[in-house]
């Protein structure tokens, strides 16, 4: 019984200290019909442990016409990313199968609809040079901004 005790009371203490040092902090997004993120940067504080992202499309058009998603790679991969993943369609939210650039990304959705994606703050350098962008084919020239950490 006493042991019984001993162990409900440790596990009790080891989840409420994984609580305590993880920092799951929230950003928001929302893309348009008329291809637009509503925000150039987001800002992560650094004392997060985890991110989780939600992406909004605020318009009415369909994904296939209109769709759009959040894609996060270092700065400089943007464009290799954005071009390779044209292809890939939207069953696979226009990312190259097996493409290790990318740091996280959402799924495709269109108006109407929201998504989320949560990744974690060790896949970030303090101080890099971070870019997301919406890789449906031709969206990324114009919908992308500067994450910071
Ligand atoms: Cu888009």
């Amino acid at each position: 019984m006493k042991s019984k005790l001993l162990v409900a009371a440790s596990l009790l203490f080891a989840s409420s200290g994984a609580f305590a040092a993880d920092k799951v902090c929230k950003l928001e997004i929302s893309g348009t019909d008329q291809m637009q993120f509503d925000k150039k940067e987001l800002v992560v504080a650094p004392d997060c442990t985890q991110v989780e992202l939600t992406l909004k499309h605020a318009g009415k058009l369909p994904a296939q016409a209109m769709g759009h998603n959040w894609v996060l790679t270092k700065t400089p991969d943007v464009a290799a990313v954005a071009n390779e993943g044209m292809s890939a369609g939207l069953p696979n939210d226009y990312i190259k199968k097996g493409e290790t650039r990318v740091i996280a990304h959402t799924t495709v959705v269109g108006g109407g609809q929201s998504t989320s994606v949560t990744f974690p703050t060790s896949k970030l350098t303090k101080g890099g040079a971070y870019t997301y962008f919406c890789s449906f084919p031709g969206h990324s020239s114009v919908m992308k901004g500067t994450l910071k950490f």
